[in-house]
C-alpha cells in the first residue's frame, strides 16, 4: 500500500490528509477539512462524536474520489476524554468535553483524599482539572460501574471503524491513571476511583496493526480498503513525533493549536518535587519516550475571542490587525484558570486588565494584541523554567501547528524569548501520525529518518530576535501580573 492517510482531530479542527513518499520526499495532500467544537447542553458541554465519524468518513470518499483503493489509516485527536461503552460495544453516555465545569473544585476534592504528591510519584502527570482522573471521579456512579469498556476518544473512532478495543498508551497517559514503573493502569488509582482494570482494553503502543477498515463500512459508503495502524493517539505525541530533526542546537518544541504544549522530549521521566512544584508533565511517547512538557492556554484564548466576536475576521487578519495595535500595552496571566472556560472569554479578559489597572483592550485587534503580547510573555518565563529543570540552555525554540502560521506570535515569541524560532510544519501532527504508518509499513527505518525526512520536505521559517525597547521593565511587569514565574534573563 503506498497511500497512507492521517485522521488527526483538535479541538478546534479536524482533517484527513493522505502522505506519500517519492523519492525520499514527503508530500502532504488535503482531502477533507472540518470544524470541530464542544457543543453546551443544559449547562453541560459535549463532544458529537457521530458528527467526528461522519466527517471521517466523508473524508474517506474524498480519497476514493482521488482514486485511492487502498491505504493504511491511523487516528489521532486531542487527549483526556473518554467514551463509555456497554456489553454490546453502545455508547452509554453523551462524551463530556474536558472543559466541561462538572470538574471544578474537584482536582482539590481529590488532593485531600489522595496525596498529590503520591500521585505525582506514579504517574508523573501535571495537575490539570480536566484529566481523566478527575473526570472520572466527577461522573455519574451508576454510569460508571455499568461501563463495560471505557476507551478514548481515538480508541474509540478505531473502533467504531474496526472493531477492535485498546487504550492507546500515549493518549491513556494523559488519563493520569498509568503508573510509570508498571506501565500499565495503576490499581490503588483505580480503586480509588471504583474501577476495574477489566474495564479498560490492554495498552497498544503506537506503530501495532489493529486489523480492517470494516467491510460493511466499505461497502455501505464505497470507501477505500484500509488498514488501521495505532498511531501515537494523542495529538501531541503526534505533533512531537512531527517536529524536523535539529541537529546540533539544543531546541525544544512548540506545539502551537488550541493549547500551547511547551516541552523537550526526554528517554526518561523526570517526576521529582522540582518538577511537580513547577507542574511539568511526562506524558508517554512513542517508542519509550516522554514528553517533558507544560500546557500553556494557546490559541484557545483567540478562538474564543474570536467566536464571541461573530467571527468577523480571520485568525490571520486578527493577527494583522494586532500587528498595528500598540505592543505590551495589556497582558493577562494568560494560563490561570479563570480563562480554561469562562463565560465570555472577552469579559474575562478585559476584567483582568481592569482588575491589574491596565488600559482595557477595545476592538478586537487590541485584544488579539494582548492575547498575542501575554502568550509569548508566558513562553519565556517557562521556557526558563524548562531550562532549570533539565539543566541546560534551549538555543532554538521549533514551533509547529498551526500557529506557526501566526507571523506576529512567532516574532514575538522570538523577540521576548531571545531564541531564533524555527517555524514550521503547521501539520506536524498529521506528518507524525503519517511517521508511524510509514515506518510500520516498512518505508520509513524509524522516527530519526522520519523527522529528518520531515525536515527537508517542508519549508521552515527561520524567526531571529530583535531587542525589544525596556524589556527589564516588561519583564518586571510580567512578574507581578504572575507572582511565582520564573523570569530570568
Ligand atoms: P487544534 O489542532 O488544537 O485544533 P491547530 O493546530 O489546527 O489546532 O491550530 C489552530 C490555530 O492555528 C487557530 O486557532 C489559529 O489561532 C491558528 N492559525 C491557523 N491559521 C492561521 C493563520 N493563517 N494566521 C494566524 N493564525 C492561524
Ligand atoms: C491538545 C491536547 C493537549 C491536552 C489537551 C486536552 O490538543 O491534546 O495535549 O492536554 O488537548
Amino acid at each position: 500500500m503506498t497511500h497512507h492517510i492521517a485522521v488527526d482531530i483538535g479541538a478546534s479542527s479536524g482533517r484527513l490528509v493522505l502522505g506519500q513518499l517519492v523519492d525520499g520526499s514527503l508530500t502532504l495532500a488535503e482531502l477533507h477539512r472540518f470544524s470541530n467544537a464542544f457543543t453546551e447542553q443544559e449547562g453541560s458541554c459535549f463532544w458529537d462524536m457521530d458528527y467526528l465519524l461522519n466527517e471521517i468518513i466523508n473524508g474517506l470518499q474524498q480519497a476514493k474520489l482521488r482514486g485511492i483503493h487502498e491505504c493504511t489509516l491511523g487516528i489521532d485527536t486531542w487527549a483526556v476524554d473518554y467514551v463509555l461503552l456497554d456489553a454490546e460495544g453502545k455508547r452509554i453516555s453523551a462524551v463530556y468535553a474536558y472543559r466541561d465545569h462538572r470538574t471544578d473544585g474537584v482536582m482539590e476534592e481529590v488532593g485531600r483524599l489522595l496525596p498529590p504528591e503520591k500521585v505525582y510519584a506514579k504517574t508523573g502527570i501535571q495537575q490539570l482539572p480536566f484529566n481523566t482522573l478527575y473526570q472520572l471521579y466527577a461522573h455519574d456512579r451508576e454510569e460508571l460501574e455499568t461501563a463495560d469498556q471505557i476507551l478514548l476518544v481515538p480508541d474509540y473512532l478505531y473502533y467504531r471503524l474496526g472493531g477492535r478495543k485498546m487504550n492507546e498508551v500515549t493518549n491513556a497517559s494523559t488519563t493520569q491513571l498509568l503508573n510509570l514503573a508498571t506501565r500499565d493502569f495503576d490499581p490503588e488509582l483505580l480503586e480509588f476511583l471504583g474501577l476495574r482494570r477489566e474495564q479498560f482494553a490492554p495498552l497498544t503502543e503506537p506503530g501495532k496493526e489493529l486489523g480492517f477498515l470494516s467491510a460493511e463500512l466499505v461497502e455501505r459508503y464505497d470507501l477505500p480498503e484500509c488498514r488501521l495502524i495505532c498511531v501515537a493517539t494523542h495529538d501531541t505525541a503526534s505533533a512531537v513525533l512531527g517536529v524536523p530533526a535539529q541537529k546540533g542546537r539544543a531546541s525544544a518544541y512548540l506545539s502551537s493549536g488550541t493549547w500551547s504544549l511547551l516541552g523537550v522530549e526526554l528517554d526518561h521521566p523526570l517526576n521529582d518535587r522540582r518538577a511537580m512544584a513547577a507542574n511539568y508533565t511526562n506524558e508517554w511517547g512513542a517508542n519509550g519516550t516522554y514528553r517533558f512538557l507544560k500546557n500553556i492556554m494557546g490559541l484557545w484564548l483567540i478562538q474564543e475571542m474570536r467566536r464571541l466576536d461573530g467571527e468577523r475576521f480571520s485568525f490571520a487578519e486578527l493577527a494583522e490587525q494586532a500587528g498595528v495595535c500598540a505592543g505590551f500595552r495589556s497582558l493577562i496571566p494568560c494560563n490561570h484558570p479563570r480563562f480554561l472556560n469562562p463565560d465570555d472569554m472577552i469579559q474575562e479578559i478585559r476584567q483582568a486588565c481592569l482588575e491589574s489597572s491596565q488600559p482595557v483592550p477595545q476592538t478586537a485587534g487590541e485584544l488579539a494584541r494582548c492575547i498575542f503580547d501575554s502568550l509569548a510573555l508566558s513562553y519565556r518565563s517557562y521556557l526558563s523554567e524548562l531550562e532549570d529543570l533539565i539543566g541546560g540552555r534551549i538555543e532554538v525554540l521549533q514551533i509547529v501547528g498551526g500557529g506557526a502560521n501566526n507571523r506576529l506570535l512567532c516574532q514575538l515569541t522570538a523577540d521576548v524569548t531571545g531564541r531564533e524560532v524555527l517555524a514550521g510544519p503547521t501539520e506536524s501532527t498529521a506528518l507524525g501520525n503519517l511517521a508511524v504508518q510509514m515506518i510500520e509499513a516498512g518505508r520509513m527505518a524509524d522516527i530519526h529518518e522520519a523527522r529528518r525526512i520531515i525536515g527537508q520536505s517542508f519549508a521552515i521559517q527561520s524567526y531571529l530576535p530583535q531587542p525589544v525597547p525596556q524589556l527589564t521593565e516588561l519583564l518586571d511587569r510580567w512578574k507581578q501580573l504572575h507572582p511565582g514565574a520564573n523570569i530570568h534573563n
